[in-house]
């Protein structure tokens, strides 16, 4: 077997060849630090729906307890740099915004293969043993590629890059090799606040600490059901994924455009219209998306996020108000309950109007067993 250093040098080669754009080695000790922050996150509930957080948490904070072998963690990234200010696209209420990561080819699928690659050419040229994880594995990629020197946690807690800014997927090689470890980064974030100000839900309870319940990230993504009453106006035309806080971040003037082919962005994912959007079924959803991330969302899930966005338009036209309308009848009850909630922002409705939108509902055989329409109703009235 080669020695470490050499050995090391050959794996970042490899890493370079299969198109990661950065690639550190750190020790798969425990690392309690990052275990208490999770711990603290989940008992303040900051997780919402995402329960697979809650469970499996020692494994997460730390590398050998999900692999009791592990020596190393080869920690990885592929740069996704948009080449235009995300933020610009927040004006045009009409379209709908989706962010940088999913307007392009779904990044686990992607990362994964060249996870693999990596790891079949450490196999081949060690016979050590080795395990690939991306994403939604019990890992805490974060803190781990800190450690690695991949970059800091900035106070919006993603990792930033000296090189790459804001905008570096993660992904790992475990392995039972003992390689030479990387120096940590070191926090670059000073006095500046730029994330913390721009979250137009204020998801932050305090710098480096995020409340993912009030994030639009997880409330278009993970969220399931109805959102927040509050944080329905604050989220504007974010249809999947938000990126205020990365995007503003001031280290993002050091950012490369993506070079990885495989996650160019794609242009119908860029500012597409809500109207055309709202009409899609299941089946017209699954074919526009496909190869996304987005797909995994569910339809119902994301004409929510469509019909969010309508209600939050600057100035609907009468087009815009009857694509609202048009899904009061939709077979999903969480659809006609934002469908309900978007016609009450676009419209100025009197007790007639909504005397009228009731029976028309009622007139559609509604099946509500949530009371979702029932409560969007209700609330019009008030
Ligand atoms: C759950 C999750 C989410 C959740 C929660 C976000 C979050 N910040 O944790 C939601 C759905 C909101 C989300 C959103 C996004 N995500 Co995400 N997400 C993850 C996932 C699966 C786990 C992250 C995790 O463990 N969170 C738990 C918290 C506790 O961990 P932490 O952020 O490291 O927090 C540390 C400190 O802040 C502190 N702490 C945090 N809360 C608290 C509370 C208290 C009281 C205390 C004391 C301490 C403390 O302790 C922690 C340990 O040091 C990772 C993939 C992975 N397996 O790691 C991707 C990941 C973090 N996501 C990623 C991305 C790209 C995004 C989005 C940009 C997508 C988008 N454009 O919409 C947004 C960004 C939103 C944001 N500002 O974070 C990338 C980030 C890449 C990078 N450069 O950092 C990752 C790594 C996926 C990947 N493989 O590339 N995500
Ligand atoms: S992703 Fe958007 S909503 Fe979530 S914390 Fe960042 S700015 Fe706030
Ligand atoms: S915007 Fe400012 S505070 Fe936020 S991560 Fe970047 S440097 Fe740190």
């Amino acid at each position: 077997m080669a020695a470490p250093d050499s050995l090391k040098a050959e794996i970042i080669a490899q890493a370079t060849a299969q198109g990661f754009d950065i690639c550190r080695i750190v020790d798969a000790t425990a690392h309690a630090a990052a275990g208490e922050g999770l711990r603290a996150f989940v008992e303040a509930q900051h997780h919402g729906q995402m329960d697979w957080m809650a469970a499996r948490m020692d494994e997460r904070a730390a590398p050998q307890k999900l692999w009791p072998a592990a020596q190393s963690v080869i920690m990885l990234g592929v740069n996704y740099g948009p080449d235009n200010d995300p933020l610009a696209a927040l004006k045009e209420t009409d379209k709908g915004v989706i962010s940088v990561y999913a307007q392009r080819r779904d990044y686990h699928d992607v990362i994964k293969k060249k996870l693999k690659a990596l790891a079949r050419a450490v196999v081949a040229q060690t016979g050590a043993e080795v395990k690939v994880f991306v994403d939604t594995a019990p890992v805490m990629e974060k803190p781990l590629a800190m450690r690695a020197g991949l970059g800091w946690q900035g106070k919006h807690t993603n990792l930033v890059s000296r090189d790459f800014g804001s905008w570096l997927f993660l992904g790992s090689v475990f392995t039972t090799l003992a390689l030479p470890q990387d120096e940590p980064e070191t926090d670059h974030c000073g006095g500046c606040s730029a994330c913390l100000d721009i979250c137009p839900t204020r998801a932050f309870p305090a710098p480096y600490k995020i409340d993912a319940r009030r994030c639009i990230s997880y409330l278009t993504i993970e969220h399931k059901g109805m959102i927040d009453r509050e944080l329905r106006p604050l989220m504007g035309n974010h249809i999947y994924g938000c990126d205020d806080c990365l995007a503003v971040c001031p280290w993002n003037k050091f950012a490369q455009t993506a070079g990885e082919a495989k996650l160019a962005l794609q242009t119908d994912y860029d500012r597409p219209d809500l109207i055309s959007l709202s009409k899609l079924d299941d089946a017209g959803f699954r074919k526009f998306f496909a190869g996304t991330p987005i797909k995994r969302s569910g339809r119902d899930n994301f004409i929510r996020n469509v019909l969010m966005a309508l209600g939050n338009m600057a100035a609907p036209t009468p087009t815009h108000i009857e694509a609202a309308r048009a899904r009061l009848g939709d077979e999903a009850a969480l659809v006609r309950a934002s469908a309900v909630w978007a016609l009450g922002q676009m419209l100025d409705m009197n007790a007639a109007d909504i005397d009228s939108l009731r029976r028309h509902m009622a007139h559609n055989g509604d099946h509500d067993e949530a009371g979702l329409v029932a409560e969007e109703l209700a609330h019009l009235e008030n």
